[in-house]
């Protein structure tokens, strides 16, 4: 109680508040770690600390002994006679749980990042420290597990010395390779900039000075230093920890050097000059122990010897004398010296004082917020900061003020919804009562005792007409206490979402009405509505804004939830009841103008699907209202409908999936479910025709035994209307024969294909400005988009080199699938020119109206839709480049003309397609765009229909088909999606992680020694579809020794074409005549197809053959 008393007085002090989180690779102990902060101020015992892993509140947090929520608990803690407000979240460090992670930088605005001093900096690690660049929050580092260096290691306090020395190098590497990244797209700003200026002016020739920027920027506070007060060494297990301040402080006084001169040297090269009492430089050149070591580190390293190692109890008695501790005796007593060496050690050095003051010094406070930081949060995905509307701009002034004036706009972000159980929230809780309230309880109880005495008085005088009356005054009673009860079941099973938020400016208040901004609000709509107008008005509805009161606002305290009235700014807090109004997250605002915040960065792509239902069909709307509610809860999940009508879970990972199923079965449907096995995407392409054959012969050298198989010389397969020659060019007509399309399918170069991965974001804005310009809108688009756009471009162009690819950079007609895919539609019709893909890039020069003729769109969406699902099985397709090169029209005159009249509604469509186009509606999205077209289409089409249709649709059609027959014309392949793993083992396990990788098609990209230790870091790729269990079985074979960490890294053509049958004599002997037994391709390939209920062609064998060439099989 007083706890929350006084968090609710310094909520009010904003530079006194310090909102941060710890960030870390998995298991370098940040929840432990956080467990002291909490035992500091009284929540567990400090008995408990590290034990009790106080904010892993789930059970199966507990049970795995890993993280997967990130969760908040607000602390106090006082240092140099100031008060401050620790808003703490504790993060998973797990890769399957990254986005988690996000959602807690974006609320805070300082990090601790923990390292493990024996692991060092791993990759989670790299990847938590650009999370922080990234959101600009700064980083204090904790490198926790120091006592791994004594008791496992087992080094001296020398080498550990060294070894703390590469650590701390290894994660400034980290830092500076952002930090020069960033000085250098700025300077290239700068630059361009310039060199604009510069052509204004006239004056041609300008000098450049590479090697400006690194040097000027100041540097100093990024990089982590003891001496800086940035660094704290610990043992969060143990419970100590320490900054060089506190040994600074402590020898000051012993020796009579000042502080500040000890501050300086506790760490680096300095030694002590016993003789000359003074401190001098150059230890290492003089083999000298350095005074870090000397003063600092042999005081540990003797007390864990004379507690741990050789148990000497009289010593031990002398070291705490002389620290001046009091230990109890029964700790003294205790058979395992931990208990011991961490009741002594907490008390001489405690890690929550040297963390805490590090956090309340080095972090800054909400009201330090930067204006750069400010105008990322508010900059709406390609948009400039300063083309948002002039009332939008004024809110960065509201943002930096960070003010609680009751004239400050209110702004909140949320960023994730969590679930709790209503028991949990405050309201439900049954809490103990106070004084008063006990006195007036006991007040009731004894009327109620005096009342019943006097009826059973009057009762038992015979003939009282009372008795009526009694009884009568019970009955509503208890009708009501089992209404009461009845209320109480059905709120129990209900599942309260609290949204994860923090207020950056103004005052939160229970009962506030307010406006609920979603992602993709566009605040320049507020422009729209009558000026000063708030959330309490009626207001015409705007698109993906709602109006709604604020109901319940919460403290985060870990497992507890506490009631607030009013949150102010530069908080973090809960708010109960909007789980109507937000889905995974949103802008709270009182303002109509205020932007939506960026969106968060999500490091996992999300990959592994499962398909899930109920075990019982009839439970079908439990299962669909469970999906819903998972996909609030989990700020990456997916959850989709198929149009095969399966139910889909996308996950970041295998145990992500397993908790996510967990969370389904046992909190939002509460049925028991079945879920498939995981379905593994492929992608398909087409490759170049390859120059040896399946047994590494050149190909077209041996005499092909057509006897045995014809099959691939097979003509006949293409229906009627279509044609194909020998290059690989289709030509297809419309059943009107209206129109007729020439297709040929070219394989992209690989770098190509990653380019277009990589810039899908670009292509989405190209896309965008193309769709804004049909309808003579303009956009306008940050310039520094505008130059990465015109950076991809000429990548593209220096990529596609080579007389088959003249020109294709300025024809490129579209990208697919879904517009923004790595696949492109090439215009090669001779003759034909419509406006480039490019045209952002050409603003300042008036677009000619380049000719553009009727139904440009059908095609391509054709090609969207030929893109979306390939002809192997049904799979995206990727790196496929699709080449238009003949399409002829013979419309007749009345239709043409209606068509172009038409043009102008017929455009505006996609648009509306596009401002759709969200992540959960995108399964089947390219089918609707196109059902809509037709639609237009038909409309178009009115006056002359013919029996076959809308034209459009027949188009469409056509083009769809033409490309799935140019695909098939070419080598076709099926892509895999691989993870890289690093896997950290031992020299004795290696030789069986080994084992396990190659056993599921794994390949080793490296492998290194880790510096200072026995531990080798193998890095490798694994095929997705053969990483399930993986992690599992390395960790059996291992005894536990070595984990592995999958991080989805790109898609891989698979070599061996599903399609294949031995075509030569040397085939023939080789795999023999059905080749059924190593063809991995089509395995998989069928395997998608049965899932799907495709047809399946298998050879059934009627005549097994004589195995005789089984020895040559791999
Ligand atoms: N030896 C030693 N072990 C520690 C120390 N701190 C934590 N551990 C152990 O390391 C393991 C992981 O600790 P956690 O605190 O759960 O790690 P975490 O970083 O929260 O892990 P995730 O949340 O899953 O990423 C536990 O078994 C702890 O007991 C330490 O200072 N020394
Ligand atoms: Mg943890």
């Amino acid at each position: 109680m007083i706890i929350l008393e006084k968090i609710i007085a310094l909520q009010k002090k904003t530079p006194h508040i310090r909102n941060l989180c710890i960030l870390a690779h998995v298991d370098h102990g940040k929840t432990t770690l956080a467990d002291c902060l909490v035992a500091s101020n009284g929540i567990i015992s400090s008995r408990l600390a590290g034990k009790l892993r106080y904010l892993d509140s789930r059970e199966d947090e507990q049970i795995r002994g890993i993280t997967m929520k990130s969760s908040a608990i607000s602390l106090h803690y006082t240092t140099g006679g100031n008060e401050y407000l620790i808003n703490l979240i504790d993060s998973p460090g797990h890769v399957d749980f990254s986005s988690e992670v996000s959602t807690a930088v974006r609320l805070c605005d300082g990090a601790i990042v923990v390292v493990d001093a024996v692991e060092g900096v791993c990759p989670q690690t790299q990847v938590v420290l650009r999370q922080a660049w990234l959101e600009n929050i700064r980083p204090v580092l904790v490198i926790n597990k120091i006592d791994r260096l004594i008791v496992e290691l087992k080094l001296t306090s020398q080498e550990a010395y060294t070894h703390l020395q590469k650590i701390l190098e290894q994660v400034n590497a980290v830092t500076g390779s952002l930090f020069t990244s960033k000085v250098l797209e700025e300077r290239a700003e700068k630059d361009a900039e310039a060199q604009s200026s510069c052509t204004e002016n006239g004056s041609g020739d300008q000098v450049y000075d590479w090697s400006a920027g690194l040097e000027e920027t100041d540097d100093s506070d990024l990089y982590f230093s003891p001496d800086r007060g940035n660094v704290v060494f610990a043992s969060a297990i143990d419970g100590w920890g320490f900054s060089i301040h506190q040994f600074a402080e402590m020898y000051s006084q012993k020796m009579g050097i000042r502080s500040s001169v000890l501050l300086k040297t506790l760490w680096g090269d300095f030694y002590l000059n016993a003789k000359a009492k003074k401190i001098m430089k150059g230890a290492q050149s003089k083999g000298k122990k350095p005074l870090f070591v000397q003063l600092v580190l042999d005081n540990i390293w003797s007390m864990y010897d004379a507690v741990v190692t050789r148990r000497d109890k009289e010593k031990v008695e002398k070291m705490v004398t002389s620290l001046g501790l009091k230990v109890m005796s029964r700790d003294l007593r205790h058979s395992d010296p931990k208990v011991l060496l961490s009741a002594i050690c907490s008390q001489w050095l405690p890690v929550s004082q040297a963390v805490l003051s590090m956090v309340c010094e080095k972090l800054p406070s909400p009201a330090e917020i930067s204006a750069e930081r400010v105008e990322k949060l508010m900059s709406v995905g390609a948009r400039r900061f300063d083309s948002l509307p002039e009332q939008t701009q004024e809110l960065k002034k509201a943002f930096l003020d960070c003010s609680a004036d009751e004239t400050a706009p209110v702004i909140v972000f949320v960023s994730k919804m969590f679930a709790v159980d209503s028991k949990a929230l405050p309201q439900n809780k049954q809490r103990p009562l106070t004084q008063e309230e006990i006195a007036q309880r006991r007040e009731q109880a004894r009327q109620r005792h005096a009342e019943r005495q006097a009826a059973n008085q009057s009762a038992e005088s015979p003939g009282s007409a009372d008795t009526g009356g009694a009884s009568t005054t019970v009955a509503p009673a208890s009708g009501t206490e089992a209404l009461s009860v009845k209320t109480a079941v059905e709120e129990d099973n209900k599942e309260h979402f609290v949204a994860f938020a923090r207020v950056y400016s103004g005052v939160l208040r229970k009962g506030q009405k307010v406006f609920v901004l979603g992602p993709k609000y566009d605040p320049s709509l507020a422009l729209r509505l009558p000026e000063g107008c708030s959330a309490a008005d009626v207001l015409p509805s705007v698109p993906h804004m709602a109006c709604c009161t604020v109901d319940s606002l919460y403290l985060l305290m870990g497992r507890e939830l506490e009631e607030l009235d009013e949150v102010p700014t530069g908080n973090v807090l809960g708010i109960g009841g909007m789980e109507e109004f937000i889905l995974k997250s949103a802008t709270i605002s009182t303002s109509p103008s205020c932007p939506p915040f960026t969106p968060l960065n999500f490091e996992a792509t999300p990959i592994v699907r499962v398909a899930v239902e109920p075990k019982h069909p009839s439970e079908m709307p439990k299962l669909v209202r469970g999906m819903r509610l998972l996909n609030q809860a989990d700020p990456c999940a997916e959850v989709l409908i198929q149009e095969t009508g399966e139910h889909v879970l996308v996950t970041a990972g295998e145990v992500h999936l397993q908790r996510c199923l967990d969370d389904l079965r046992e909190r939002f449907a509460k049925i028991e479910i079945s879920a498939s096995k995981p379905i593994i995407p492929f992608r398909e392409t087409v490759i170049r025709p390859p120059k040896v054959d399946m047994v590494n012969e050149d190909m077209g050298k041996q005499q092909k035994v057509a006897v045995i198989h014809q099959v691939k010389e097979e003509q006949t397969k293409y229906p009627e209307g279509v044609q194909v020659d020998s290059t690989g060019l289709v030509t297809l007509t419309t059943p009107n024969k209206m129109a007729t399309v020439g297709v040929r399918a070219i394989p992209l170069p690989e770098e190509v294909t990653r380019l277009l991965e990589d810039n899908v974001e670009l292509i989405r804005t190209m896309e965008q400005f193309s769709l804004f310009a049909w309808e003579d809108k303009t956009l306008d688009i940050n310039q520094k988009i505008l130059e990465n756009i015109q950076e991809f471009k000429v990548k593209l162009e220096s990529n596609l080199q080579g007389r088959k690819w003249r020109g294709a950079v300025e024809r490129i007609w579209a990208f697919g699938p879904r517009r923004c895919g790595p696949n492109i539609l090439l215009n090669s019709v001779e003759g034909y020119r419509r406006p480039s893909v490019w045209q952002c890039l050409e603003r300042e020069k008036e677009t000619e109206k380049a000719e553009i003729r009727d139904f440009d769109n059908s095609i391509a969406s054709g090609f969207q839709l030929a893109t979306l699902s390939g002809p192997m099985c049904e799979e995206p397709l990727m790196g496929v480049c699709f080449s238009v090169e003949t399409w002829d029209m013979k419309l007749s005159a009345p239709l043409a003309q209606q068509d172009s009249i038409d043009e102008d509604s017929q455009t505006a469509e996609p648009n509306i397609d596009n401002q759709n186009e969200s992540s959960d509606t995108h399964e089947t999205n390219a089918s609707s765009a196109s059902s809509n077209r037709s639609r237009s289409g038909a409309e178009a089409a009115g006056s002359s229909v013919d029996c076959y249709g809308p034209f459009s649709g027949q188009l469409i059609a056509a083009m769809k088909e033409a490309c799935r027959y140019a695909f098939q014309a070419k080598p076709q392949r099926l892509m895999a999606a691989m993870y890289t793993c690093e896997i950290m083992a031992t020299a004795e396990v290696l030789g069986r992680v080994y084992a396990v990788l190659s056993k599921r098609e794994g390949r080793v990209l490296q492998e290194e020694m880790k510096e200072g230790t026995d531990m080798f870091i193998i890095k490798a790729v694994l095929p997705v579809a053969e990483s399930f269990g993986f992690a599992d079985e390395i960790r059996k074979r291992t005894s536990g020794l070595a984990s592995p960490q999958l991080v989805f890294s790109h898609w891989e053509v698979i070599s061996s074409d599903p399609f294949w049958v031995p075509t030569t004599e040397e085939e023939y002997l080789h795999f023999g005549e059905k080749a059924d037994s190593s063809n991995q391709a089509l395995k998989y390939m069928n395997a998608v197809r049965r899932r799907k209920g495709l047809y399946v062609e298998e050879k059934i064998v009627e005549h097994a053959e004589k195995q005789r060439t089984l020895s040559k099989n791999k």
